[in-house]
């Protein structure tokens, strides 16, 4: 892609969006029932660069929402471990489901998907330290990441994308930033409820976007 030319009146947001993410940044990916729940949490948390909703776990070469194949839905989480660490992301990541009912279809099935040793062992370390603290056994599986399949955009920030106004005008101003943004991630956060008044409001303050979508995004706080 061509990287875009700035101008003066021209939203904050594009340049929120670098297509490459700063050295050090790690990727961790989970599957906790439908995506859309995931993608909101995620990206409401400080630390997290980016989202994105796919599909991984499975086998089918080329899976597609409507033919999924043995995979599952999973969110992509793109983080500075220097501000949130994988421990914490695990945290949200049970927060984020039901973890220890086996999922109706392995389209919404419990899983972690480590993309090293590391993360497989804190995953594993994490599974056992919650049957023993609860009790109860968690449905969650721990398995090593092979491939991830980025879903249909309509599919991604789905919270915001389904918000009537901001979501349409969001997308349309921003095309592919719109999925890859910092902003949007943590917005589709907060239309989920998941990012606190004041956070927002520094957010809000920070954008330099046409002013009805301003005014719409003041709205719901
Ligand atoms: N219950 C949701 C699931 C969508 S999700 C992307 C629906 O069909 O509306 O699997």
């Amino acid at each position: 892609m061509e990287p875009t030319e700035s101008t003066a009146d021209e939203p904050a947001l594009l340049e929120d969006a670098p297509l490459d993410l700063p050295n050090g940044t790690e990727t961790a990916t989970f599957g906790a029932g439908c995506f859309w729940g995931p993608d909101a949490r995620f990206g409401a948390l400080e630390g997290v660069a980016r989202t994105r909703v796919g599909y991984a776990g499975g086998t089918e070469p080329d899976p597609t929402y409507f033919a999924l194949g043995d995979h599952t839905e999973v969110v992509r989480v793109a983080y500075d471990p220097e501000i949130v660490s994988y421990e914490e992301l695990l945290e949200t990541f049970r927060a984020s489901h039901d973890w220890h009912s086996a999922a109706s279809k392995r389209q919404y099935r419990s899983v972690v998907l480590a993309h090293d040793d590391e993360q497989y062992e804190l995953a594993r370390r994490d599974r056992d330290a919650i049957a023993e603290r609860t009790g109860r056994s968690p449905a969650t599986d721990v398995e090593l990441l092979e491939a991830f399949h980025a879903a249909e955009p309509f599919h991604q920030k789905y919270e915001l994308r389904s918000r009537p106004i901001v979501g349409d005008e969001l997308e349309t101003l921003y095309g592919e930033a719109f999925v890859n943004s910092t902003v949007v991630a943590r917005l589709n956060g907060f239309a989920a409820g998941h990012v606190d008044r004041s956070r927002y409001d520094a957010l809000l303050a920070a954008l330099d976007l046409p002013t009805p979508i301003l005014a719409e995004l003041r709205r719901w706080r």
